[in-house]
């Protein structure tokens, strides 16, 4: 057990909920930033609250926002963390696109005034600083697959601000001799993977559309390519990586790429149904071919129920992405333990089991929209 004191931003999304569960049990002390919203956005690490007037608590949130230097340098001074690790972004490429200003605050801006605040109180000596970025680094890809000396060309304004990110993480670790580090991480997933990425997207309506709760699902290109691995094993590489003696980046994949078609086939077979492709570009659509299993009541041999709509390609696409996680393996003894499979039919059970619990409530006459009076 340790009595380190870990900061996380984007202690509400996938990762830091994942990551602050592996802290805790580490025994830190883990402080968490959350912004505030409207309605409760919580939900993710509801599960490890701890009510601040029983004993010994180790978990606390703060309000907070990378865009606000203010508010970031108080969180830091109040905390005085051994380990910040920056999760924190506007983390959905296509909206990026949309939002591009925004983008860069949060994701580019926002790291280095972290990285400031730190150094401002003199801090750079006691915290340890990892910094989430992407694959999406490599944008059109200059070498196959991907490892830490592959040439960056990013594609998106997520990216582009990614890339700032991670070279101020370097300079902050060159100039004033911090321990920082960039993971280079590939795309990870979960049953708590936001409900717009294409992973998540897929697993849950495919699952609603098995319990006629939805019809069709609408994607944008299939034939991207993604090294898919699960977001528990990537968040213990998080930690591995502020432990080393020497503060180093790292590229963290499977080693193993599929296509979007191929992970709807996989989530498909999960819930009992063999998927037939047919058509081209926009006219592609998948059909179903047998049903298997028991899970699928509402469907038919014969059903169309996925479809290509323009609306979801982007305006620059990164159509292949692959990694090579040897240094990782090699320096860290890191290994990825659940396949894209496993995490797949996980994703696909969860989804089940609540589109199974909506299509009752729906049956039984209850509204589950949640309109107030
Ligand atoms: P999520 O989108 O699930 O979580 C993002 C988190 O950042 C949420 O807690 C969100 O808060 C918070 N956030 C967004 N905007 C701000 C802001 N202005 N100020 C403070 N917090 C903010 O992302 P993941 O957990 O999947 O990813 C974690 C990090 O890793 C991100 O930086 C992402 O870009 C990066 N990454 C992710 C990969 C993946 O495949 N998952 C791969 C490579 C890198 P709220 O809940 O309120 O929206
Ligand atoms: P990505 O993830 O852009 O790789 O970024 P996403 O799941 O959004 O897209 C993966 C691929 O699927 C294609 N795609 C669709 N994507 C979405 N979201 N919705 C669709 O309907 C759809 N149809 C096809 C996309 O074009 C793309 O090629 C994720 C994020 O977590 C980033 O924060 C992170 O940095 C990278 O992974 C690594």
């Amino acid at each position: 057990m340790t009595n380190k004191v870990a900061l996380i931003t984007g202690v509400t999304g996938q990762d830091g909920s994942y990551l602050a569960e592996f802290l805790l049990e580490k025994g830190y002390e883990v402080h968490g930033i959350k912004r505030r919203a409207s309605s409760f956005n919580t939900e993710r690490i509801d599960h490890i609250y701890q009510d601040l007037h029983e004993d010994n608590p180790k978990f606390f949130l703060h309000y907070g926002d990378l865009t606000d230097t203010s508010n970031l340098t108080r969180i830091l001074k109040e905390v005085q963390p051994d380990e910040v690790y920056n999760l924190g972004a506007q983390s959905h490429v296509a909206v990026s696109f949309e939002a591009p200003e925004y983008t860069a605050d949060v994701d580019a801006i926002g790291t280095l005034r972290l990285l400031e605040a730190i150094r401002f109180l003199g801090l750079e000596k006691k915290t340890r600083f990892y910094q989430a970025s992407t694959s999406e680094l490599y944008g059109e890809v200059q070498e196959i697959p991907q490892k830490e000396t592959t040439p960056f060309h990013p594609r998106s304004p997520y990216a582009v601000a990614k890339m700032y990110a991670y070279w101020i993480v370097v300079n902050y670790r060159e100039s004033y001799g911090m321990y920082a580090c960039n993971g280079i991480l590939f795309n990870h997933e979960s049953p708590r993977r936001g409900e717009t990425f294409v992973t998540r997207k897929i697993t849950r309506a495919l699952a609603n559309i098995s319990q006629g709760l939805e019809k069709c699902l609408y994607l944008g290109n299939m034939d991207a390519l993604r090294d898919w691995g699960h977001a528990k094993d990537y968040v213990r590489m998080q930690w591995m990586m502020l432990q080393q003696e020497v503060a180093d980046d790292f590229v963290i994949a499977t080693g193993k790429q599929i296509s979007v078609r191929d992970f709807v086939r996989l989530s498909a077979k999960e819930l009992g149904v063999e998927l037939e492709f047919t058509g081209e570009g926009l006219n592609e659509v998948a059909m179903v071919a047998a049903i298997t299993g028991d899970n699928a009541k509402a469907l038919n041999v014969g059903d169309v129920i996925v479809r290509v709509d323009p609306r979801y390609f982007r305006p620059a696409e990164v159509e292949t992405l692959l990694g090579d996680p040897s240094k990782a393996k090699a320096l860290l003894g890191w290994q990825p333990e659940i396949t894209v499979e496993q995490m797949c039919a996980e994703m696909v059970q969860n989804d089940l089991s609540k589109a199974k619990q909506h299509a009752l409530l729906k049956a039984h006459g209850f509204n589950n929209s949640m309109s107030v009076e």
